[in-house]
Formats: C-alpha cells, structure tokens, sequence
C-alpha cells in the first residue's frame, strides 16, 4: 500500500535514527527498542512513510543534554561500562545515579541516549522553524529522567530538551502524558515555572505502582506565590479504566487545559503501556482509544512535538503508534485495518493480522474507576483552571 497523500494543509516529519533500535536492555528488561523496528516496518507497510518528511536523527551533543543535566551525571554517563556494576569502586556512583535492575549500564548506553534525545530536539527544531507542524519521535518518550538521575528505563529527558527548545518559541507550552506511568521527570523540570502546565494520566498507587508519584492533589509548589502554582495538573486511575470513560475523561479535561492556557505548542507523551494486555500496565484501552486521544489533540491544530514512552508488548506499541502516526497525517481512514501478511509480520501479528484486535477482551481487568469517581476527578480539575490564566 503506496497511495497515503501529503496532507495538504500542514507538514508532518518523521525523526529516527535506526542506530537506537539495536540496543539491549537485557533478556528479562521489558524494553525493547526493536518494537521502533517493528512499528517503522508497519508505517513503511502501508506507504506512511511517502507521506511525511523523514529525518535521520542526529545525535544529541553534550552540550545540549547539558541544557538539562548536570555534567556529572552526564559525563559518568558517558564513561560507564557494562562491567562497572561489579566494580566496588564505581558503587557509590551507581547508587547516586540510580543504575540497577530498572536502568541497567548497557553497550552503547550514552550512544542510545544521545539518539533518542537528538530525535526530540530535531523535532522540537523543525516546529519552532515552522518547518513541520507535526513532528514525530517515536524513540522519545523517557519521562522519568532526572537532571542528575536516571530512573524508569530513562536515562536522560528527551522530553524536557524538546520542551527547553520549544520555550524559546512559544511562551507557553503544554505537555500531554498518556503514558500509565506517572511523567514525574518532566513535571519536576517544570515544577517552578508557569510556562509549562504538565498533564498527566496514569495509574496511580502510592505504594505499589511505579513511580509512586502523581496524586490528584500535586498541583505545583504550595507557596502560592511560586509561578508554577497549579501548572502541574494530574489524573490518577484505577485498573482497568475502559475505552469509553478513558476518551470521555480526556477530552473533559484537555479540552479545557488547552482552552484555559492557550499553550503555543503542545507535546504529547504516547506511552503504549496504557493498553490492554501491556506487561507491566493495568488499563483496558484498545489502539482505537490511545489513537482517539492523540486525534483530539491534533484537533486543536497547534505545533505538536508527538514522542513515545513506555510500551512493553511489542506487536501492541507497534499497532498503537503506527495507527498514531497515520491519524496524524490525517490517513488513518485510507489504511486497512487488516496487515498484509508478509514474513516479517507472521512472527508478530497473525494469526488475526488486525491493527486493531480486541486487547481488552484477552486480559480483562475490572473497570475498577467508579462514574462518580471520575466525574469527581473533572469537577477537581475545572477547579484548579480557575488558579491558571493563558
Ligand atoms: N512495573 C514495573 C517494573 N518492572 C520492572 C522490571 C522488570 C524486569 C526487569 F528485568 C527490570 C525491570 N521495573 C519496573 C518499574 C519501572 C517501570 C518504568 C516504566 C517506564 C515508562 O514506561 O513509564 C517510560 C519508559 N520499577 C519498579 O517498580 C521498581 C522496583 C520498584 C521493582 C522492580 N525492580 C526491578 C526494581 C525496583
Ligand atoms: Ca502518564
Ligand atoms: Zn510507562
């Protein structure tokens, strides 16, 4: 399938480099950068790629992974090797820097990140040179990243580099996490400041659901004086929350955000864990849903930086952001729902050959998220757009 048009009204790019995709976390880490392989293959499959401007993402310098992390971090980062984590005199930083199980020192560790990071802020670029009004990294995504600390399988903020950039455009920039994890790292960057209003939907469980952060009622600083006051706003979920309530919770809540802050740009955070059947997620969405709510926000027609997250059954992610990236080419009604059955695709998506199976159907776990409960969850956030001003 060849026949996707150039969307005539807007541009959209394209930002990989396939140097990233090889790299191993280990055999029992859930992430796995080839599931970037396999949503390319599935994009090209159905001739997306003609579509869109693609470019080969450069590697991110240290200087600019400088804008937001410390040097210390950045240069053991930049010198750490698989070896070191049974190196009693490398322990102490390895503890500080938070490497182990969830972030393992990897071959190619400051090579994989300075990639995923360079994608983010070639994209990022594009939109503020008005050279593209949608600007996708699938790679990107790592919203647990600290300055000076990886955490969640991120290692640095591509996120956080993308929005920096965006800033120097666009006074106000909003960030969209759909991710069912908690965007922790980028709401901390931002915590101060009321030129970034940070969303987040995720499960939230204080105690046993990482990262244990992300209560509806962390908002911003309490000094009502500190301007980022209010601009951390965050939907905490139950298991199991269902298609229907998910679209109709996003819209009652981005919807408003976006009218209320009047951002200049957005970027959204499309972790695919928050499907159904996710190994380490716990929500009933199928690739429709996730695929709705990247729709609305594309409705707003503001510059949007669209990255990837967490997502940790491959032949899902790669449904998901491959039915993504077509809506975002407004396309998704010219791709058919069935995938051809090449060899490549035989292994990961027969024997149903659908982009969109019925995920919940497999692993369904109670809608444990009551009407009242999240009506009370939009009635809390038109609240807290009363304290914010675009
Ligand atoms: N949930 C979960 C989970 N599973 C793992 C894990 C499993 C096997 C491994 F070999 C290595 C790690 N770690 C976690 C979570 C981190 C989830 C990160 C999500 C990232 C994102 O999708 O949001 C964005 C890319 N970590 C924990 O729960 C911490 C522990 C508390 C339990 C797991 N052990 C390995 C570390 C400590
Ligand atoms: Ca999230
Ligand atoms: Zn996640």
């Amino acid at each position: 399938q060849n026949a996707i048009p150039r969307p005539s009204g807007y541009r959209v790019s394209w930002h990989a480099n396939p140097d990233v995709e090889p790299h191993h976390f280990g055999s029992s880490h859930p992430m796995k950068p080839w599931r970037l392989t396999l949503t390319k293959q599935l994009v090209m499959a159905y001739g997306m790629h003609h579509a869109m401007d693609l470019y080969l993402a450069r590697a991110a310098t240290y200087e600019e992974l400088a804008e937001f992390h410390h040097t210390d971090y950045l240069d053991f980062l930049q010198q750490v090797m698989p070896g070191d984590m049974e190196k009693p005199e490398k322990s102490e930083s390895i503890v500080k820097y938070n490497f182990g199980d969830d972030c393992p020192i990897f071959n190619g560790l400051y090579e994989y990140c300075s990639l995923y990071a360079g994608g983010s802020l070639d994209a990022a670029r594009k939109l503020c040179n008005n050279q593209s009004e949608i600007a996708i990294n699938w790679s990107g995504g790592l919203h647990h990243a600290k300055k000076g600390e990886a955490s969640g399988f991120c290692y640095v903020n591509d996120i956080v580099l993308g929005i920096l950039q965006l800033l120097r455009h666009h006074p106000r920039v909003m960030y969209v996490d759909i991710d069912v994890h908690h965007g922790d790292g980028v709401e901390q960057a931002f915590w101060s400041t009321d030129r970034v209003l940070t969303v987040s939907f995720h499960k939230y469980d204080k105690d046993n659901f990482f990262p244990g952060t992300g209560a509806r009622d962390s908002t911003g600083p309490s000094h009502p004086l500190n301007p980022g006051a209010h601009h951390a706003l965050n939907v905490p979920l139950h298991d199991g929350i269902d298609d229907k309530s998910y679209i109709q919770l996003f819209k009652d809540i981005v919807g408003p955000c976006i009218e209320t802050y009047k951002p200049g740009a957005i970027a959204l955070q499309c972790g695919a864990d928050s499907l159904g059947c996710d190994r380490l997620g716990c929500f009933n969405l199928n690739v429709g849903a996730h695929g709705a709510c990247v729709a609305y926000v594309k409705t707003f027609n503001l510059p949007l930086l669209v990255v990837g997250g967490g997502g940790y059954t491959p032949r899902n992610v790669s449904r998901a952001w491959a039915h993504e990236t077509s809506i975002l080419l407004d396309a998704a009604d010219l791709i058919d729902p069935n995938i051809p059955e090449t060899v490549t695709f035989r292994n990961h998506f027969g024997p149903d050959y659908s982009l969109f199976p019925p995920l919940s159907e497999m692993r369904k776990l109670d809608n444990k998220n009551s009407r009242a409960y999240l009506n009370g969850l939009v009635q809390s956030v038109r609240e807290q757009l009363r304290y914010i001003r675009g």
